[in-house]
């Protein structure tokens, strides 16, 4: 009984095999994949069984014999296709391809040269399901190919199909908890989807972001301009220009918040360099300051920072909005001849950023492939901070300046590991493994930073530069708040998990001379315009929501990407307006005008990235009302 099944169904069942292995043997053979363990490979041999059995399983509703060995032969090339085009886009981007880098008319003439010179003759290979199949019709007798079935037998083989889908999303889910609303890297998506899954979910974000940018006309610049026009911070002539022409080194610190800085652990600092120049005279210290990151987490920070406009609610910026027009920072100073490049030692494709970075304006990419990474010079995620400052002062000695760098750190990163040698505090006691490490992980961080400066002053480069360093996003989530407690020495209440998103900023000048801890409330979405302007490039005809910190219109007010906001009175969080000072419940008509400001504010950063508006201030002149930015 069974064989007469399985006969009956032989080319079906021939082609969903062989196409299953020529894609695994595929990925084993022309993708570098990061197998960490068993689960890892049996996610990748596993993961594309369930879109080859819906997508042959097609062929189970066509009747003709005929016409379904030419379905399932279509099917055949076109996966092999898709294999093929990978692999031969990977040896030369190193990446997976997405669509946006199909339809960036920049990249047709490198992907049509890098094409046709990484086609190897063993590429064939990718073909081989075809030949297979192209056998199974020709030889397989005729009579058995007459397919069949009752309709009960059709519905189980999709329930099979679905149940293998769940049991690979589960699977993936617990590997990489979040990887399909954060979608942080191409790699990690197909090590755990597949690339022919991959594929569609590009297809799903990349045409839901189309949709809602093809709704858009530019109309919507009039009311967004007016919101921005009427919120402008025009700089404090004082600050205005104080580090014009100087290089730019910005410092994302991985995970760090304020809650260790200026603080011990057991008798411990934690922060040592970092304590010392707050009270330096050359930096001005945000004690203040507030991420606005959502799921996009280090990306987030870094689309605040060079857009000042607010990520992206429930999924990753990067990811979903790569081919939008943005006005960045570093866009603005290449425009005023600026070397603008990021430093960060991994893979390209981690957050979309080798594709973002081209939307962005960013001239030069250091990536993993920029680095050596030595003997022990790996922990966690990567490569240790210290080596990855140590060679990339190295990299800026041969920069054209001024340039702007921004350097992307990354030991101090969940599950904060690091290597005996470099543990230069105990870990703290506590029933959180996270947080206990935690402290360590920073300390390290700190003397990296400290060796950075030196460094950067060994190199000539200290005193022409200005150094802004801030904390990307909180490292310890609310859930550990039993074991912040024991260490803050109280009950953590929502009022204080807001509170606890402070990250650090620092503004380092040197030779400036008149530095100070300002403690205004503030976020990340301030940073572009605060160095423009710290750099004497003006920022009225540009669109976005933030103000200069430093310019006596900037209001004290910071609003999370999750509709939480801060001021200089109160906290609003769950609903429930807290004040400041007590950090208990008060009346909520005190938030009720900034809960407004805060939903309209978000409300116009997701219209100008979801309808590209971006792209229509050309066509329209500069932001509708500019003339009133005085
Ligand atoms: C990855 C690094 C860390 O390249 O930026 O990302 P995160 O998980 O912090 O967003
Ligand atoms: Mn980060």
């Amino acid at each position: 009984m069974r064989k007469m099944v399985c006969s009956k169904h032989s080319v079906l069942i021939v082609a969903i095999v062989a196409t299953w292995l020529t894609t695994y043997f595929g990925y084993i053979t022309s993708f570098n994949m990061k197998i960490d363990n068993m689960m890892q490979e049996f996610i990748l041999l596993l993961n594309p069984l369930s879109f080859l059995l819906f997508v042959y399983g097609i062929a189970l509703f066509i009747k003709s014999t005929k016409r379904r060995n030419i379905y399932i032969l279509t099917v055949s090339v076109m996966t092999s296709i898709i294999m093929f085009s990978n692999a031969v886009f990977y040896r030369f981007f190193n990446d997976f391809i997405t669509l946006p880098i199909l339809f960036q008319t920049s990249n047709f003439g490198d992907l049509s040269s890098s094409v046709t010179a990484n086609l190897h003759l063993t590429d064939v290979f990718f073909f081989t399901d075809v030949l297979i199949i192209c056998l199974a019709i020709r030889f397989i007798p005729k009579n058995e190919q007459k397919v069949q079935h009752s309709k009960i037998a059709r519905k189980l083989y999709f329930v099979m199909t679905a149940a293998i889908m769940m049991i690979n999303l589960g699977l993936a889910e617990m590997e990489r908890p979040q990887l399909l609303t954060r979608s942080f890297d191409r790699e990690l998506l197909v090590k755990n989807i597949g690339t022919y899954n991959y594929h569609i979910y590009d297809l799903f974000i990349q045409s839901k972001s189309h949709a809602q940018r093809a709704l858009a006309d530019g109309s919507e610049l009039v009311e967004v301009g007016n919101y921005i026009n009427a919120n402008y911070a025009a700089p404090d002539p004082e600050m205005y220009g104080i580090a014009e022409g100087r290089n730019i080194i910005a410092i994302s610190l991985e995970s760090l918040q304020s809650f260790v800085i200026n603080e011990e652990m057991d008798g411990h600092v934690i922060t040592p360099f970092l304590n010392e120049l707050s009270k330096d005279p050359d930096t001005f210290y945000f004690s203040d300051f507030y991420h606005n990151t959502g799921l996009g987490k280090t990306s987030d920070s870094e689309f605040l920072l060079e857009n000042s406009l607010y990520p992206r609610n429930g999924s990753a910026v990067f990811f979903t909005h790569s081919g939008n027009t943005y006005e960045s920072m570093a866009a603005q100073l290449g425009e005023n001849g600026y070397f603008t490049n990021v430093m960060h030692p991994n893979n390209r494709s981690f957050w979309n950023r080798d594709i973002m970075y081209g939307a962005l304006g960013i001239d030069k990419f250091y990536d993993i492939e920029s680095y050596t990474v030595g003997e022990g010079e790996a922990v966690n995620w990567g490569m240790k901070d210290i080596p990855f400052f140590n060679q990339s002062v190295e990299l800026m000695k041969e920069m054209p300046q001024p340039f702007y760098s921004r350097l992307i750190t990354l030991t101090n990163h969940h599950p904060f590991d690091l290597d005996e040698e470099d543990k230069l505090i105990p870990e703290y006691t506590s029933n959180s493994n996270t947080l206990n490490k935690y402290f360590q992980t920073v300390r390290y961080m700190d003397e990296a930073v400290k060796i950075l400066f030196e460094d950067l002053k060994a190199s000539g480069l200290y005193d022409n530069s200005i150094i802004v360093m801030y904390g990307d996003h909180y490292g310890i989530s609310e859930n550990h708040n039993k074991a912040m407690g024991m260490y803050l020495d109280k009950e953590i209440t929502p009022f204080d998990n807001a509170k606890l998103q402070r990250v650090p900023l620092y503004i380092h000048i040197p030779g400036y001379g008149k530095g100070k801890t300002i403690d205004e409330v503030s976020g990340q979405v301030d940073l572009r315009p605060t160095i423009l302007h710290l750099m004497g490039l003006d920022t009225k005809d540009d669109m976005y929501l933030g103000a200069d910190i430093f310019s006596p219109d900037h209001e004290p007010f910071a609003i999370f990407r999750d509709g939480r906001f801060v001021t200089d009175k109160n906290v609003f969080t769950q609903d429930v307006c807290y004040d400041t000072e007590t950090g208990e419940e008060t009346d909520k008509g005190e938030c009720e005008p900034f809960m407004e400001r805060a939903s309209t504010e978000l409300n116009y950063s997701d219209m100008i990235i979801n309808g590209d508006l971006l792209r229509f201030k050309e066509e329209q002149g500069n932001t509708p009302g500019s003339p009133d930015k005085e």
